[in-house]
Protein backbone atom coordinates (compact mmCIF):
# COMPACT_ATOMS: atom_id res chain seq x y z
CA UNK A 1 0.00 0.00 0.00
CA UNK A 2 0.94 3.15 -0.95
CA UNK A 3 1.58 6.44 1.44
CA UNK A 4 1.53 9.93 1.32
CA UNK A 5 5.10 11.08 1.52
CA UNK A 6 4.94 14.70 0.83
CA UNK A 7 2.49 17.30 0.86
CA UNK A 8 3.51 20.63 -0.09
CA UNK A 9 2.05 24.46 -0.30
CA UNK A 10 2.91 26.06 -3.82
CA UNK A 11 1.73 29.90 -3.56
CA UNK A 12 2.38 31.64 -6.88
CA UNK A 13 0.86 34.79 -8.43
CA UNK A 14 1.48 34.99 -12.09
CA UNK A 15 -1.10 37.69 -12.88
CA UNK A 16 -2.89 36.99 -9.83
CA UNK A 17 -2.49 34.75 -6.64
CA UNK A 18 -2.84 31.13 -6.98
CA UNK A 19 -2.31 28.55 -3.74
CA UNK A 20 -1.99 24.96 -5.04
CA UNK A 21 -1.38 21.92 -2.64
CA UNK A 22 0.91 19.71 -4.32
CA UNK A 23 0.54 15.43 -2.50
CA UNK A 24 3.42 13.24 -3.51
CA UNK A 25 2.93 9.12 -2.30
CA UNK A 26 5.57 6.71 -1.28
CA UNK A 27 5.22 5.57 -5.22
CA UNK A 28 6.68 9.03 -6.39
CA UNK A 29 2.94 9.82 -7.72
CA UNK A 30 1.74 13.69 -7.44
CA UNK A 31 -1.37 15.18 -7.03
CA UNK A 32 -2.24 18.68 -7.60
CA UNK A 33 -5.13 20.75 -5.45
CA UNK A 34 -6.28 24.25 -6.15
CA UNK A 35 -6.45 26.21 -2.77
CA UNK A 36 -7.15 29.47 -3.96
CA UNK A 37 -9.18 32.00 -1.55
CA UNK A 38 -9.63 35.00 -3.47
CA UNK A 39 -8.26 37.82 -0.66
CA UNK A 40 -7.66 35.32 1.91
CA UNK A 41 -4.99 33.09 0.24
CA UNK A 42 -2.81 33.18 2.99
CA UNK A 43 -5.37 32.01 5.65
CA UNK A 44 -5.80 28.68 3.68
CA UNK A 45 -2.20 28.44 2.81
CA UNK A 46 -1.37 28.74 6.49
CA UNK A 47 -4.44 26.08 7.40
CA UNK A 48 -2.98 23.99 4.77
CA UNK A 49 0.68 24.13 6.27
CA UNK A 50 0.47 24.14 9.95
CA UNK A 51 -2.86 22.20 10.22
CA UNK A 52 -3.08 19.73 7.49
CA UNK A 53 -0.30 18.79 5.81
CA UNK A 54 0.99 17.11 9.24
CA UNK A 55 -2.55 14.98 9.60
CA UNK A 56 -1.31 13.65 5.46
CA UNK A 57 2.07 12.28 5.97
CA UNK A 58 1.75 8.31 6.27
CA UNK A 59 -1.96 7.92 5.46
CA UNK A 60 -3.56 6.27 2.23
CA UNK A 61 -3.86 7.82 -0.88
CA UNK A 62 -6.28 5.68 -2.07
CA UNK A 63 -8.71 6.09 0.94
CA UNK A 64 -10.28 9.74 -0.58
CA UNK A 65 -13.82 9.21 1.08
CA UNK A 66 -12.07 8.77 4.44
CA UNK A 67 -9.92 11.07 4.39
CA UNK A 68 -12.61 13.37 3.78
CA UNK A 69 -14.56 12.00 6.45
CA UNK A 70 -11.08 12.35 8.63
CA UNK A 71 -10.32 16.04 8.01
CA UNK A 72 -13.73 17.52 8.13
CA UNK A 73 -15.52 15.34 11.29
CA UNK A 74 -11.89 15.63 12.48
CA UNK A 75 -11.45 19.53 12.64
CA UNK A 76 -14.65 19.92 15.30
CA UNK A 77 -14.92 23.25 13.44
CA UNK A 78 -16.73 22.44 10.36
CA UNK A 79 -17.78 24.16 7.42
CA UNK A 80 -16.95 27.73 6.25
CA UNK A 81 -14.39 28.77 3.12
CA UNK A 82 -11.35 28.44 4.46
CA UNK A 83 -11.71 24.96 6.05
CA UNK A 84 -13.43 23.43 2.87
CA UNK A 85 -11.22 24.89 0.24
CA UNK A 86 -8.14 23.13 2.21
CA UNK A 87 -10.39 19.92 2.52
CA UNK A 88 -10.81 20.64 -1.24
CA UNK A 89 -7.55 20.57 -2.15
CA UNK A 90 -6.32 17.62 -0.23
CA UNK A 91 -9.63 15.73 -2.23
CA UNK A 92 -8.96 16.76 -5.86
CA UNK A 93 -5.06 16.29 -5.25
CA UNK A 94 -5.92 12.93 -4.14
CA UNK A 95 -8.48 12.23 -7.19
CA UNK A 96 -5.81 13.57 -9.55
CA UNK A 97 -3.43 10.95 -8.18
CA UNK A 98 -5.96 7.97 -7.91
CA UNK A 99 -6.21 8.75 -11.72
CA UNK A 100 -2.57 8.85 -12.08
CA UNK A 101 -2.03 4.97 -10.57
CA UNK A 102 -5.27 3.95 -12.18
CA UNK A 103 -4.02 5.31 -15.61
CA UNK A 104 -6.90 6.87 -16.31
CA UNK A 105 -8.53 9.93 -16.72
CA UNK A 106 -11.04 11.35 -13.80
CA UNK A 107 -14.09 11.79 -15.67
CA UNK A 108 -13.25 7.52 -15.81
CA UNK A 109 -13.32 7.49 -12.41
CA UNK A 110 -16.51 8.97 -11.87
CA UNK A 111 -18.48 6.67 -14.11
CA UNK A 112 -17.28 8.04 -17.32
CA UNK A 113 -18.80 10.74 -19.52
CA UNK A 114 -22.04 11.18 -20.24
CA UNK A 115 -20.89 14.49 -22.74
CA UNK A 116 -18.33 14.91 -24.95
CA UNK A 117 -17.57 18.70 -23.59
CA UNK A 118 -18.91 21.09 -21.23
CA UNK A 119 -20.65 24.17 -22.70
CA UNK A 120 -19.25 27.23 -21.13
CA UNK A 121 -20.39 30.76 -20.60
CA UNK A 122 -18.17 33.68 -21.22
CA UNK A 123 -17.39 37.15 -19.97
CA UNK A 124 -18.34 40.38 -21.83
CA UNK A 125 -18.76 43.58 -20.39
CA UNK A 126 -18.26 47.23 -21.21
CA UNK A 127 -17.66 50.64 -19.79
CA UNK A 128 -20.77 51.84 -21.36
CA UNK A 129 -23.38 49.63 -23.36
CA UNK A 130 -21.73 50.12 -26.82
CA UNK A 131 -18.34 48.99 -25.15
CA UNK A 132 -20.60 45.60 -24.40
CA UNK A 133 -22.39 45.16 -27.35
CA UNK A 134 -19.02 45.30 -29.11
CA UNK A 135 -17.48 42.59 -26.31
CA UNK A 136 -20.64 40.02 -26.78
CA UNK A 137 -19.92 40.11 -30.44
CA UNK A 138 -16.56 39.07 -29.66
CA UNK A 139 -17.50 35.93 -28.21
CA UNK A 140 -20.15 35.32 -30.82
CA UNK A 141 -17.43 35.44 -33.17
CA UNK A 142 -15.37 33.30 -31.24
CA UNK A 143 -18.26 30.58 -30.97
CA UNK A 144 -19.76 30.97 -27.97
CA UNK A 145 -23.18 29.62 -27.36
CA UNK A 146 -23.47 31.29 -23.93
CA UNK A 147 -22.08 34.92 -22.76
CA UNK A 148 -22.49 36.82 -19.71
CA UNK A 149 -23.05 40.31 -20.21
CA UNK A 150 -21.98 43.35 -17.89
CA UNK A 151 -21.56 46.77 -18.23
CA UNK A 152 -20.67 50.10 -15.95
CA UNK A 153 -23.85 51.33 -14.50
CA UNK A 154 -23.79 54.96 -15.21
CA UNK A 155 -22.80 57.04 -12.63
CA UNK A 156 -22.18 54.32 -10.54
CA UNK A 157 -18.42 53.49 -10.47
CA UNK A 158 -19.02 50.35 -8.15
CA UNK A 159 -20.63 48.36 -11.06
CA UNK A 160 -19.79 44.61 -10.95
CA UNK A 161 -17.98 42.64 -13.82
CA UNK A 162 -16.81 45.41 -16.06
CA UNK A 163 -13.59 44.49 -17.40
CA UNK A 164 -10.36 46.92 -17.77
CA UNK A 165 -7.90 45.47 -19.96
CA UNK A 166 -7.31 41.90 -21.41
CA UNK A 167 -8.04 39.85 -18.20
CA UNK A 168 -11.21 41.03 -15.46
CA UNK A 169 -9.75 40.93 -12.36
CA UNK A 170 -11.42 42.37 -8.99
CA UNK A 171 -8.81 41.34 -6.58
CA UNK A 172 -6.17 44.59 -7.48
CA UNK A 173 -5.24 46.20 -4.90
CA UNK A 174 -3.28 45.93 -2.05
CA UNK A 175 -5.78 47.46 0.26
CA UNK A 176 -9.42 46.97 -0.06
CA UNK A 177 -10.84 49.68 -2.71
CA UNK A 178 -14.61 51.21 -1.65
CA UNK A 179 -16.45 51.33 -4.15
CA UNK A 180 -19.85 53.48 -4.34
CA UNK A 181 -23.23 51.65 -5.48
CA UNK A 182 -26.55 52.97 -6.29
CA UNK A 183 -29.25 49.87 -6.33
CA UNK A 184 -31.66 52.54 -8.17
CA UNK A 185 -29.36 52.99 -10.83
CA UNK A 186 -28.59 49.50 -11.34
CA UNK A 187 -32.33 48.98 -11.56
CA UNK A 188 -33.32 51.40 -14.13
CA UNK A 189 -30.56 50.32 -16.07
CA UNK A 190 -30.17 46.89 -16.35
CA UNK A 191 -32.98 45.91 -17.89
CA UNK A 192 -32.39 48.56 -21.05
CA UNK A 193 -29.36 47.07 -20.98
CA UNK A 194 -29.59 43.80 -21.34
CA UNK A 195 -32.43 45.05 -23.71
CA UNK A 196 -30.31 46.68 -26.20
CA UNK A 197 -28.20 43.27 -26.08
CA UNK A 198 -31.39 41.17 -27.23
CA UNK A 199 -32.46 43.76 -29.68
CA UNK A 200 -28.75 43.82 -31.72
CA UNK A 201 -28.67 39.84 -31.39
CA UNK A 202 -31.74 38.51 -30.60
CA UNK A 203 -32.24 34.65 -29.36
CA UNK A 204 -29.71 32.81 -30.89
CA UNK A 205 -27.15 32.21 -27.54
CA UNK A 206 -27.91 32.40 -23.85
CA UNK A 207 -27.61 35.12 -22.21
CA UNK A 208 -26.54 35.77 -18.50
CA UNK A 209 -26.27 38.22 -16.10
CA UNK A 210 -24.72 38.41 -12.67
CA UNK A 211 -26.21 40.90 -9.85
CA UNK A 212 -23.37 39.90 -7.27
CA UNK A 213 -25.63 39.61 -3.83
CA UNK A 214 -27.25 43.29 -4.31
CA UNK A 215 -30.98 43.16 -4.26
CA UNK A 216 -33.30 42.62 -1.56
CA UNK A 217 -35.48 39.70 -2.66
CA UNK A 218 -38.35 42.14 -3.54
CA UNK A 219 -35.78 44.38 -5.39
CA UNK A 220 -35.17 40.99 -7.04
CA UNK A 221 -38.28 40.07 -7.82
CA UNK A 222 -39.04 43.10 -9.94
CA UNK A 223 -35.55 42.86 -11.57
CA UNK A 224 -36.11 39.33 -12.38
CA UNK A 225 -39.71 40.04 -14.34
CA UNK A 226 -38.18 42.96 -15.87
CA UNK A 227 -36.09 40.16 -17.29
CA UNK A 228 -38.99 38.07 -18.83
CA UNK A 229 -39.34 39.11 -22.05
CA UNK A 230 -35.11 39.08 -22.39
CA UNK A 231 -34.79 35.19 -21.78
CA UNK A 232 -31.85 35.08 -19.28
CA UNK A 233 -30.22 31.92 -19.11
CA UNK A 234 -29.53 33.13 -15.89
CA UNK A 235 -29.90 35.37 -12.94
CA UNK A 236 -26.88 35.10 -10.72
CA UNK A 237 -26.90 36.00 -6.93
CA UNK A 238 -29.88 38.48 -7.10
CA UNK A 239 -29.60 38.65 -3.46
CA UNK A 240 -27.50 37.64 -0.60
CA UNK A 241 -28.25 33.65 0.42
CA UNK A 242 -27.43 33.49 4.13
CA UNK A 243 -31.43 33.28 4.05
CA UNK A 244 -31.96 30.52 2.02
CA UNK A 245 -35.68 30.92 2.50
CA UNK A 246 -36.04 34.57 1.08
CA UNK A 247 -35.61 33.12 -2.44
CA UNK A 248 -39.21 32.32 -1.86
CA UNK A 249 -40.36 35.79 -2.85
CA UNK A 250 -38.28 36.25 -5.70
CA UNK A 251 -39.70 32.70 -7.02
CA UNK A 252 -43.37 34.11 -6.12
CA UNK A 253 -42.28 37.04 -8.39
CA UNK A 254 -40.41 36.41 -11.58
CA UNK A 255 -39.88 32.76 -13.46
CA UNK A 256 -36.64 34.41 -14.71
CA UNK A 257 -34.21 31.12 -14.29
CA UNK A 258 -31.79 31.83 -10.71
CA UNK A 259 -28.52 30.53 -10.25
CA UNK A 260 -26.50 30.74 -6.97
CA UNK A 261 -23.76 29.46 -4.92
CA UNK A 262 -19.79 30.10 -5.83
CA UNK A 263 -19.51 31.23 -2.38
CA UNK A 264 -20.81 27.95 -0.70
CA UNK A 265 -18.54 25.68 0.49
CA UNK A 266 -20.97 22.74 1.23
CA UNK A 267 -24.17 21.26 0.83
CA UNK A 268 -25.79 22.63 3.82
CA UNK A 269 -25.31 26.21 2.48
CA UNK A 270 -28.17 25.15 -0.70
CA UNK A 271 -30.01 22.60 0.40
CA UNK A 272 -33.23 24.52 1.23
CA UNK A 273 -32.50 26.11 -2.20
CA UNK A 274 -32.30 23.02 -3.67
CA UNK A 275 -35.22 21.03 -1.71
CA UNK A 276 -37.21 24.04 -2.83
CA UNK A 277 -36.13 24.30 -5.86
CA UNK A 278 -36.08 28.10 -5.14
CA UNK A 279 -32.98 27.96 -7.70
CA UNK A 280 -32.32 26.68 -10.87
CA UNK A 281 -28.69 26.01 -11.13
CA UNK A 282 -26.07 25.64 -8.51
CA UNK A 283 -22.91 27.50 -8.59
CA UNK A 284 -20.48 25.51 -5.77
CA UNK A 285 -17.57 25.14 -7.03
CA UNK A 286 -14.58 22.08 -6.66
CA UNK A 287 -11.87 24.97 -4.39
CA UNK A 288 -14.50 26.17 -2.24
CA UNK A 289 -16.98 23.50 -2.19
CA UNK A 290 -14.80 20.55 -0.25
CA UNK A 291 -13.54 19.07 -3.71
CA UNK A 292 -14.72 16.75 -6.28
CA UNK A 293 -16.15 14.17 -3.36
CA UNK A 294 -18.26 17.13 -1.66
CA UNK A 295 -19.47 18.70 -5.08
CA UNK A 296 -19.98 15.54 -6.50
CA UNK A 297 -22.68 14.97 -3.38
CA UNK A 298 -24.35 18.20 -3.95
CA UNK A 299 -25.06 17.75 -7.73
CA UNK A 300 -26.10 14.41 -7.08
CA UNK A 301 -28.81 16.48 -4.76
CA UNK A 302 -29.39 19.14 -6.87
CA UNK A 303 -30.31 16.20 -10.17
CA UNK A 304 -33.27 14.67 -7.82
CA UNK A 305 -34.85 18.50 -7.83
CA UNK A 306 -34.02 19.16 -11.18
CA UNK A 307 -31.73 22.09 -10.68
CA UNK A 308 -28.90 22.00 -12.83
CA UNK A 309 -24.89 22.83 -12.11
CA UNK A 310 -23.25 25.74 -13.21
CA UNK A 311 -20.24 26.16 -11.43
CA UNK A 312 -18.15 28.92 -10.94
CA UNK A 313 -15.07 29.28 -12.73
CA UNK A 314 -13.61 32.91 -12.52
CA UNK A 315 -9.76 33.47 -13.21
CA UNK A 316 -9.31 33.16 -9.43
CA UNK A 317 -10.10 29.69 -9.35
CA UNK A 318 -7.03 28.13 -10.77
CA UNK A 319 -6.51 26.18 -13.96
CA UNK A 320 -5.80 22.99 -11.36
CA UNK A 321 -9.64 23.46 -10.38
CA UNK A 322 -11.27 24.47 -13.85
CA UNK A 323 -9.44 20.70 -15.19
CA UNK A 324 -11.24 19.29 -11.66
CA UNK A 325 -14.60 20.59 -13.04
CA UNK A 326 -14.63 20.16 -16.31
CA UNK A 327 -13.89 16.23 -15.39
CA UNK A 328 -16.75 16.52 -12.73
CA UNK A 329 -18.96 18.29 -15.68
CA UNK A 330 -18.64 16.02 -18.63
CA UNK A 331 -20.08 13.26 -15.99
CA UNK A 332 -22.87 14.77 -14.32
CA UNK A 333 -26.94 14.26 -15.72
CA UNK A 334 -27.81 17.68 -14.60
CA UNK A 335 -24.93 19.79 -15.86
CA UNK A 336 -25.77 22.94 -16.88
CA UNK A 337 -23.10 24.92 -18.10
CA UNK A 338 -19.43 26.29 -16.81
CA UNK A 339 -17.92 29.83 -16.29
CA UNK A 340 -14.99 29.89 -18.17
CA UNK A 341 -12.87 33.41 -17.77
CA UNK A 342 -9.81 32.07 -19.53
CA UNK A 343 -6.41 32.10 -17.64
CA UNK A 344 -3.89 34.58 -18.87
CA UNK A 345 -0.85 33.58 -20.88
CA UNK A 346 1.69 34.07 -17.84
CA UNK A 347 -1.08 31.88 -15.36
CA UNK A 348 -0.28 29.03 -18.50
CA UNK A 349 3.70 29.37 -17.88
CA UNK A 350 3.05 27.78 -14.24
CA UNK A 351 -0.09 25.87 -14.95
CA UNK A 352 0.25 23.48 -18.13
CA UNK A 353 -3.43 22.20 -18.92
CA UNK A 354 -4.68 19.35 -20.94
CA UNK A 355 -8.29 20.73 -21.75
CA UNK A 356 -9.33 22.27 -24.65
CA UNK A 357 -11.80 25.23 -25.72
CA UNK A 358 -13.38 24.25 -28.95
CA UNK A 359 -17.13 25.50 -30.38
CA UNK A 360 -18.02 27.16 -27.23
CA UNK A 361 -17.16 24.22 -24.84
CA UNK A 362 -14.77 22.92 -22.40
CA UNK A 363 -13.28 19.19 -23.44
CA UNK A 364 -11.67 17.29 -20.66
CA UNK A 365 -7.59 16.15 -20.97
CA UNK A 366 -7.87 12.14 -21.63
CA UNK A 367 -4.62 12.17 -19.58
CA UNK A 368 -4.39 10.22 -16.37
CA UNK A 369 -5.76 12.20 -13.48
CA UNK A 370 -6.91 15.72 -13.84
CA UNK A 371 -4.55 16.44 -16.49
CA UNK A 372 -2.83 19.79 -15.23
CA UNK A 373 1.14 20.03 -14.03
CA UNK A 374 2.32 23.01 -12.08
CA UNK A 375 5.75 24.03 -13.30
CA UNK A 376 7.25 24.84 -9.52
CA UNK A 377 10.44 26.71 -11.25
CA UNK A 378 8.21 28.94 -13.25
CA UNK A 379 5.58 28.70 -9.95
CA UNK A 380 8.64 30.77 -7.60
CA UNK A 381 9.32 33.66 -10.10
CA UNK A 382 5.99 35.15 -8.84
CA UNK A 383 6.09 36.02 -5.32
CA UNK A 384 2.89 36.59 -3.65
CA UNK A 385 1.33 40.17 -3.47
CA UNK A 386 -1.45 41.41 -1.09
CA UNK A 387 -4.58 41.65 -3.03
CA UNK A 388 -8.03 42.36 -1.96
CA UNK A 389 -11.58 42.63 -3.30
CA UNK A 390 -13.48 45.61 -3.36
CA UNK A 391 -15.61 46.61 -0.52
CA UNK A 392 -19.09 47.91 -1.77
CA UNK A 393 -20.55 50.97 0.07
CA UNK A 394 -24.21 52.79 -0.54
CA UNK A 395 -24.04 56.57 -1.67
CA UNK A 396 -25.00 57.59 1.60
CA UNK A 397 -21.41 55.51 3.07
CA UNK A 398 -22.52 52.67 4.20
CA UNK A 399 -21.31 49.05 3.64
CA UNK A 400 -23.33 47.24 0.88
CA UNK A 401 -23.08 43.66 -0.66
CA UNK A 402 -19.67 44.01 -3.19
C1 LIG B 1 -18.14 36.46 -10.13
C2 LIG B 1 -16.72 36.36 -9.69
O1 LIG B 1 -17.50 34.94 -11.79
C3 LIG B 1 -18.45 35.39 -11.14
O2 LIG B 1 -19.64 35.05 -11.27
O3 LIG B 1 -19.09 36.49 -9.13
O4 LIG B 1 -15.96 37.10 -10.58
C4 LIG B 1 -16.42 36.80 -8.27
O5 LIG B 1 -16.67 38.19 -8.17
C5 LIG B 1 -14.95 36.50 -7.98
O6 LIG B 1 -14.74 35.13 -8.18
C6 LIG B 1 -14.60 36.88 -6.56
O7 LIG B 1 -13.26 36.52 -6.31
MG1 LIG C 1 -20.89 35.60 -9.72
Amino acid sequence: MATITGAKVIITSPGRNFVTLKITTSDGVTGLGDATLNGRELAVAAYLRDHLVPLLIGRDPDRIEDMWQYLYKGAYWRRGPVTMTAIAAVDTALWDIKGKVAGMPVYDLLGGRARDGAMVYGHASGGSVAELLDDVARFRDLGYRAIRAQAAVPGSPGSYGVRHGAIYEPAATALPEEQLWSTEDYLDFAPSCLGQVREKFGFDFHLLHDVHHRLTPTEAGRLGRAFEELRLFWMEDPTPAELQESFRQIRRATTTPIAVGEVFNSIWDCQQLITERLIDYIRASVVHAGGITHLRRIFHLAELYQVRTGSHGATDLSPVSLSAAVHLDVTVPNFGVQEYMAHSPLTHEVFRTGYELRDGALYPSSAPGLGVELDEEAAARFPYEPKYLPVGRRTDGSVHDW
